[in-house]
């Protein structure tokens, strides 16, 4: 008999799954028109080599108790009963608590965890400590935390990052799309909590079949989907801003600059206009001068405002732009820029921020919340902001600016994560390692065997969505699907709601944490009480039993027609921006009060160290370490698409043929990559959609710190190579984008990655 097909839902797109003795099999949802590819990696889910099967306790932690240790990440762990485990937990929790007080206990745990609306792993664990008496947490994320902190300054809030202009709109309306960064595929198959029909490809298409244009910026060609015929403007990375700031230029100087809109929308314009001019600091920011920096030909630049000066324009810069040393730049820069072009408020007009960047970013949005797990109030108050976390754990008490303030970094004792894999996600990962040995205890809820687990001492072993029911939905997704639970736990593996009401009884607060409820009472419980709360005209017919039964439910009501500040436009003064001019801030009196050198009070060319001298020194080359388009981040590294891509069991780092040529690499050949802050060893692609002088890798591959003779990662995380710096004082966000680095033949003994297989790492007591 065939086994039964059951659904489910991920961060990459909605499928249907079955599991006989030949293992799982996948299927997209047959109404996706696009589905990811990433589907192919979901069986590796059930890998045994690479689950937490059991709880466990490092053993030093074991022997010794809690306190600072240096074997975190090099010690061996013992498998103990769930009991045990929580036992110790729940006591080294009271502890922690008691003696320290909640601030000392970090529970920021960010990270992109699974879809699902009941089992999101953070909001499972913030829940639970704030049951406890609360945690110091993170604010903003890796993605885009310059421009979370930046925008409300320039235009009010985060509309650009939530609500922007719908790909709909765009299709029909806009006529030229300019985009920094690209538009890429690889991210725009991904939406956080699900996207159930990819949709962004057809609108791309769409908009080509009708006659727009698409010019892509970037040092790699293939940053906007080739299918749509883009031209590629090749831009030494890093050097967005100095480009945008020259269309500016021309678009002043050959009186293109909509100097109505400006007066009535802006402010700060003037200032900005000197500094352009160059009257404040003596250098105009003429197409010339842009081109020396970004190494793009000056008549390609002066011809590119022209264009976006006589047609309908839309400015795009991905967030990857800013994840880099002073990436508040080219997003304020590229508004400014809107601005001077007057289409803000019109239809495929004026500016955009991440499209691509993720499959939600203009997509309709609904006009009600989603279903959710309510986490409670913290009642502390502490927080850093999520890049600085290694600097919190290596220099507890010590000052920081952000955004304006002067912060002290928290004393931490105990590290608690679910849901995230900061082995991946954080820069300096030796760095990282070194905070990681500070508190007394790290807590890890995990599925896998991460590095983050590696360097924890207790680890939890939790379930993936296959082996649990939830609700999926992402926001800006228009279907609800329900996640059928398609096999039994793999070993011992608890959800994080079962191991969190397990601790919850032992530290007496079980009532406040579960109200009494299982994970149907939950289910139940959020799906109906969010149909209660919904406007009525949405309110779907179907109770929770009837829902699930038919697997799947539209959402209606999305305003696939919004036009980011159409309403600004409209009337300035009813509609206020919540910036303290109310207009769109060209330059920003708040922002040159905090005198952050590194942020000045308007877009500013500020040269980041990876621009400085490209092609010479010892890391001639610029590295750019960004999303993978096999995994996403470092979920399901050993899943098939992600093995499939790597090169001698490596991640693969694509160069440009010249620059192999003239190291004598090639393709297929192992590679030493070196930076000022570490060594890796990947796996050789030559590519001329490369730019020169420019090499790529994805993040993602996990942490193999098992050979440091040799490399800090043997594997090819880039976030070996990548420096802990924020991207600003005001903003303090992640600069793992770039870095410069070197790229050599390896020639030594090439040692094998240990990290997906614990038979390999894992010394059992
Ligand atoms: P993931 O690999 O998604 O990476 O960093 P993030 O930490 O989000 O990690 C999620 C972890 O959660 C996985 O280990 C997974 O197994 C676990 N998990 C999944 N579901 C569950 C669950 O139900 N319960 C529990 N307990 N665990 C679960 C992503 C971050 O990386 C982001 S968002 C960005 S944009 C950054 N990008 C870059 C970059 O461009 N360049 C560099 N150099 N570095 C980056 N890092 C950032």
């Amino acid at each position: 008999m065939a086994a039964e097909e059951l659904v489910n839902s991920s961060h990459w797109g909605a499928f249907t799954a079955s599991l006989d003795e030949q293992g799982l099999s996948v299927k997209p949802d047959p109404a996706d028109p696009d589905p990811s590819e990433l589907l192919r990696n979901i069986p590796a889910s059930f890998d045994k080599g690479v689950r937490v099967l059991h709880p466990s306790v490092r053993r030093g932690w074991l022997d010794d108790g809690p306190g600072p240790s240096t074997r975190r990440g090099s010690d061996d762990y013992v498998e103990v009963s769930w009991d045990r485990a929580l036992d110790l937990l729940a006591a080294e929790l009271e502890r922690v608590r008691s003696t320290y007080g909640n601030p000392a206990i970090f529970g920021g745990s960010y990270g992109w965890a699974s879809a699902g609306r009941f089992h999101h792993a953070q909001s499972q664990i913030h829940r639970f400590l704030n049951t406890i008496g609360g945690y110091t947490r993170s604010v903003h994320s890796y993605s885009h935390g310059a421009s979370s902190v930046l925008l409300p300054h320039i235009v009010g809030d985060e509309a650009p990052l939530y609500r922007p202009t719908t790909w709909n709109v765009l299709s029909e309306h806009t006529d030229l799309f300019v985009c920094f960064g690209g538009v890429p595929a690889k991210n725009f198959q991904i939406n956080a909590g699900g996207i159930s029909r990819h949709t962004v490809r057809e609108s791309l298409e769409d908009a080509r079949a009708r006659g727009a244009e698409f010019v892509t910026i970037s040092p790699l060609a293939d940053d906007l989907a080739t299918v749509i015929d883009a031209q590629w403007i090749s831009i030494n990375p890093a050097t967005d801003t100095a480009l945008i700031l020259a269309l500016c230029w021309v678009l002043l100087s050959e009186g293109l600059c909509d100097l109505e809109f400006v007066d009535k929308y802006t402010v700060g314009f003037e200032e900005f206009a000197r500094y352009l001019r160059g009257q404040s600091d003596g250098i105009a920011k003429t197409p010339g001068w842009a081109a020396t920096i970004c190494g793009v030909d000056a008549s390609t630049i002066a011809d590119l405002a022209r264009r976006m000066a006589g047609c309908r324009t839309m400015v795009t810069t991905s967030w990857s732009l800013q994840r880099a040393r002073f990436g508040e730049q080219p997003v304020w820069a590229s508004i400014a820029l809107a601005a001077f072009l007057g289409q803000i408020g019109l239809p495929g007009g004026g500016f955009g921020h991440g499209y691509g960047s993720t499959g939600g970013m203009g997509a309709g949005r609904l006009p009600y919340p989603l279903p959710t797990f309510h986490q409670g109030v913290n009642p502390v108050n502490d927080f850093i902001p999520v890049a600085r976390i290694s600097d919190m754990l290596l220099h507890p008490g010590s000052t920081y600016d952000f955004n304006g303030q002067s912060r002290v970094y928290p004393d931490t004792k105990l590290i608690y994560w679910a849901g995230g894999n900061p082995f991946h996600h954080h820069q300096d990962l030796v760095r990282l390692r070194a905070g990681f040995q500070q508190p007394d205890t790290v807590v890890v809820h995990e599925p896998f065997w991460t590095a983050t687990a590696r360097h924890a001492d207790i680890v939890l072993p939790a379930t993936t969505t296959l082996e649990r029911n939830d609700i999926g939905c992402g926001r800006y997704d228009d279907i609800m699907t329900a996640m059928q639970q398609v096999a039994s736990p793999v070993g011992e593996s608890l959800s994080d709601y079962a191991i969190l009401t397990k601790l919850s009884k032992r530290l007496a607060v079980e009532e406040q944490f579960t109200e009494g409820r299982d994970e149907w009472g939950w289910l139940e419980h959020i799906y109906e009480r969010w149909r209660e709360s919904i406007p009525d005209q949405f309110t779907p017919n179907e109770n929770f039993a009837q829902f699930w039964a038919a697997r799947h439910l539209d959402l209606p009501g999305a305003d696939s027609k919004h036009v980011l500040y159409e309403d600004f436009r409209s009337d300035p003064e009813k509609f206020r921006l919540a910036t303290p001019s109310g207009r769109i801030e060209i330059s920003s009196p708040t922002i040159a009060r905090f005198g952050y050198d590194d942020c000045p009070p308007h877009p500013t060319w500020l040269a980041p160290a990876e621009t400085v001298a490209v092609g010479t020194g010892p890391y001639p080359l610029c590295l750019v370490a960004n999303n993978p388009a096999s995994r996403l981040h470092s979920q399901l590294d050993n899943g098939a698409v992600s093995v499939e891509s790597k090169v001698l069991g490596r991640e693969p780092i694509r160069l440009n043929p010249a620059d192999a040529t003239a190291r004598e690499i090639k393709a297929g050949d192992l590679v030493l990559v070196r930076s000022d802050t570490g060594r890796m060893l990947a796996g050789a692609i030559l590519d001329d959609r490369v730019r020169a002088n420019v090499v790529q890798i994805s993040t993602g591959a996990w942490f193999d710190h098992s050979s440091p003779e040799v490399a800090a990662c043997i594997h090819g995380n880039p976030n070996v190579l990548t420096r802990d710096a924020g991207s600003s004082k005001l903003t303090q966000g992640s600069t793992g984008q770039l870095v410069r680095v070197e790229v050599e033949v390896y020639r030594g003994e090439a040692p094998d990655v240990v990290v997906h297989d614990q038979r390999l790492w894992m010394h059992p007591a």
